[in-house]
């Protein structure tokens, strides 16, 4: 297994300085949500350290995983804000030999959520939101709410996060709208 040091290395070497850097406060934001809410530090570090590994990979790279790993085929019409979570677990597993599946879940869901979601994964979720660079109307809000408990960052970023999309014109993969139903709407 590779030393955090060369994980650090790693990650540097796939993104620009600034989504890098994005990548170490994400990790620290993640360890001290993991210190307050009984998660294993280490593990939440090196989520957070990797979220956004895959982040500037060519949409090409992503499309061909989804066919060859048999993922689901509708993933292929949502872009790379999708694919970076969900299909860069792959890369992360193929490329830096990572296989704990707790942290593979961490980074699939870190930008739609799912309906059950582990503390890790909130974890990730929000640390991905609110790490102190953020700067968005609301995200004092969301830091707020995410002190008093995970789940309430949750819900305020996914409500957040739709209203959005939908502001937008964006298309809402189906699981962010499933996250919200779950979350938000009350639907399990
Ligand atoms: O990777 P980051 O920029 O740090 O943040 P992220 O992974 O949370 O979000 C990446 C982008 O994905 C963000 O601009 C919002 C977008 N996104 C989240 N849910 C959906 C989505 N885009 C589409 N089209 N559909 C979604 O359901
Ligand atoms: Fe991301
Ligand atoms: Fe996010
Ligand atoms: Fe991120």
């Amino acid at each position: 297994p590779y030393s955090h040091e060369a994980l650090m290395a790693k990650v540097a070497a796939q993104l620009t300085d600034s989504r890098y850097q994005h990548c170490l406060r994400v990790e620290q934001t993640a360890r001290k949500l993991a210190a307050a809410n009984g998660v294993d530090v280490e593990l939440a570090g090196i989520a957070g350290l990797l979220h956004d590994y895959a982040k500037q990979r060519d949409d090409a790279t992503f499309i061909e995983l989804i066919k060859s790993r048999g993922m689901a085929p509708d993933l292929v019409a949502y872009g790379n804000g999708v694919w970076h979570g969900y299909v860069g677990a792959e890369l992360i597993k193929d490329e830096l030999h990572i296989y704990n599946e707790a942290i593979l879940n961490a980074v699939r869901l870190h930008t739609v959520g799912a309906p059950y979601m582990t503390k890790l994964d909130q974890i990730i979720f929000m640390a991905d939101f609110i790490e102190p660079a953020r700067d968005f109307p609301g995200v004092d809000e969301a830091r707020k709410a995410t002190a008093e408990s995970l789940a309430a960052g949750v819900r305020f970023q996914i409500q957040h996060t739709l209203a959005y999309l939908i502001q937008k014109g964006a298309p809402v993969y189906p699981q962010t709208l499933a996250t919200y139903n779950a979350w938000v709407g009350g639907v399990a």
